[in-house]
């Protein structure tokens, strides 16, 4: 099985229940799911604004997310967590829970069906670049009703609204173009130009793009070999930590620029042969485009 190209991260904490994890990743992803599809208010606006006037967070975002650190904190209260709306805060079990309490904000405001509770835990410091790694995790789109999770080791699943659960293999496409493509944009406007840029670059070379607006879904997606591969620039911990473990347990790669890990810089994720060429591709294009 393909693995991140992260270095050697700090051994798990001794004892650690990595399926007591998982189901618990699956358990608080699934009630918080619940909460913002039935506790969404009527006329749900925008609460306030975050790098641009179009990077919106919702009471949603912030109510889910408190309910997921209330969940967490009471089932493991040592453990760390690290939030999209609330930040960080410090454990001492070596486990962090990386949370984004909704991914696809914008897709939710509008009422597209693509945005999911994403839920997970990681060892190492997740603000830190090549030092850290996800070891169990769940993302659930609670509309499609689909719960994707993983534990180290153990495979990747999907467990559909119908409570049938497979195991997921990524796609095995290897040339770039066959290559079926997701892909996402910023917040900010020179951000998007500079996406753009590359993105018009690449478009001739590969089969299609798909931007679904959830980075959390794309690397499910991958993982299910819905499409073949996903790159995005600009993501956070908290958009990659449950999706990530998701995709490699399937069978791809998830990587950053060609030989680091996964970072703001760039995110890859699609089997070995085709994460490496597109990474090639990208860090050719991207210093083109900056
Ligand atoms: C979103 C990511 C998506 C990206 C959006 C945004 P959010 O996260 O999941 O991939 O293209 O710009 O960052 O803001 O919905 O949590």
């Amino acid at each position: 099985m393909a693995s991140s190209t992260v270095p050697e991260l700090p051994e798990l904490p001794e004892g650690l229940d990595l399926a007591a994890l998982e189901r618990l990743a699956v358990d608080t992803a699934h009630e918080a799911g619940r909460f913002i599809v039935d506790e969404r208010p009527g006329g749900l606006g925008v609460a306030q604004t975050k790098s641009s006037a179009t990077d919106v967070v919702t009471v949603m975002d912030q109510g889910c997310e408190k309910l997921l650190r209330a969940l967490l904190g009471a089932a493991r209260p040592d453990d760390a967590i690290l939030g999209e709306e609330d930040g960080a805060t410090d454990g001492t079990s070596g486990i962090t829970w990386v949370v984004d309490p909704i991914d696809g904000t914008v897709n939710y405001l509008y009422e597209i069906p693509a945005y999911c509770v994403s839920v997970g835990a990681v060892v190492g410091d997740p603000t830190r670049p090549g030092h850290w790694r996800p070891v169990a995790g769940a993302v659930y789109n609670p509309v499609s009703g689909e719960m994707f999770h993983a534990r180290l080791g153990a495979g990747a699943h999907l467990v559909d609204a119908a409570g049938q659960r497979r195991r997921l293999r990524a796609g095995e496409v290897d040339t770039l173009g066959q290559a079926l493509v997701a892909t996402g944009f910023g917040y900010r406007a020179e951000v998007r130009r500079a996406q753009a840029a590359v993105l018009a670059e690449l478009i001739p070379h590969i089969r299609d793009i798909r931007r679904a607006g959830s980075a959390a879904l794309d690397l499910c997606a991958v993982a299910a070999g819905r499409v073949d591969a996903y790159y995005e620039r600009g993501l956070n911990p908290w958009d990659l930590a449950a999706g990530w473990l998701v995709a490699t347990e399937a069978g791809a790669l998830v990587s950053g620029l060609p030989g680091r890990p996964p970072a703001k810089e760039l995110v890859v994720a699609a089997g070995a042969p085709l994460a490496a060429a597109l990474g090639a591709r990208l860090a050719d294009l991207m210093t083109v485009a900056d």
